[in-house]
């Protein structure tokens, strides 16, 4: 009686089913599907917030000099003739910035001693990974067009 029961089922097991293959593999490829919608939106957010702290930078470093120059007569910080590294290193040694503002990979400061205006470019020949300065979720040429006007 027990023998001719265990024949009628032979891939029963008593009390527990696992999944199938074919449920394993549906669960896979929903999962593949959801990971492929949201892996390039981090990547879209992740590159306009890079373009956004440097543009924050870019503003703090510039309110710096403005304060340094208010407290320094109207002087360039760095001297004439200094390149942006060395005024930013004057800003640090005065207590206008607490550390040396660095550039993201592909930016680059442009520093008009003259005038002590500072500017921001990007190089994609440094990096062609250009951030998403515009918003309309690539980096392209606009973005880098973008950056020249901040
Ligand atoms: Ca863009």
């Amino acid at each position: 009686m027990m023998k001719s029961m265990n024949y009628e089922n032979p891939g029963k097991r008593c009390g527990s089913r696992g999944f199938t293959l074919i449920e394993i593999l549906i669960v896979v490829v929903i999962l593949g599907i959801l990971a492929a919608i949201i892996i390039p939106q981090f990547a879209s957010a992740q590159s306009a917030a890079r373009a956004t702290a440097m543009r924050s930078q870019l503003g703090t470093v510039r309110s710096q000099i403005a304060a340094w120059q208010v407290q320094n007569g109207g002087q360039i910080p760095g001297g004439p003739g200094g390149t942006a590294d060395e005024a930013i290193d004057t800003l640090i040694a005065d207590g206008y910035l607490t550390r040396t503002v660095f550039v993201s990979p592909g930016f680059v400061w442009i520093w008009d001693s003259s005038r002590a205006e500072l500017e921001i470019e990007y190089d994609p020949s440094i990096d062609p990974s250009i951030p998403d300065a515009d918003g309309d979720g690539d980096g392209d040429a606009d973005d880098v067009a973008v950056i020249r006007t901040w």
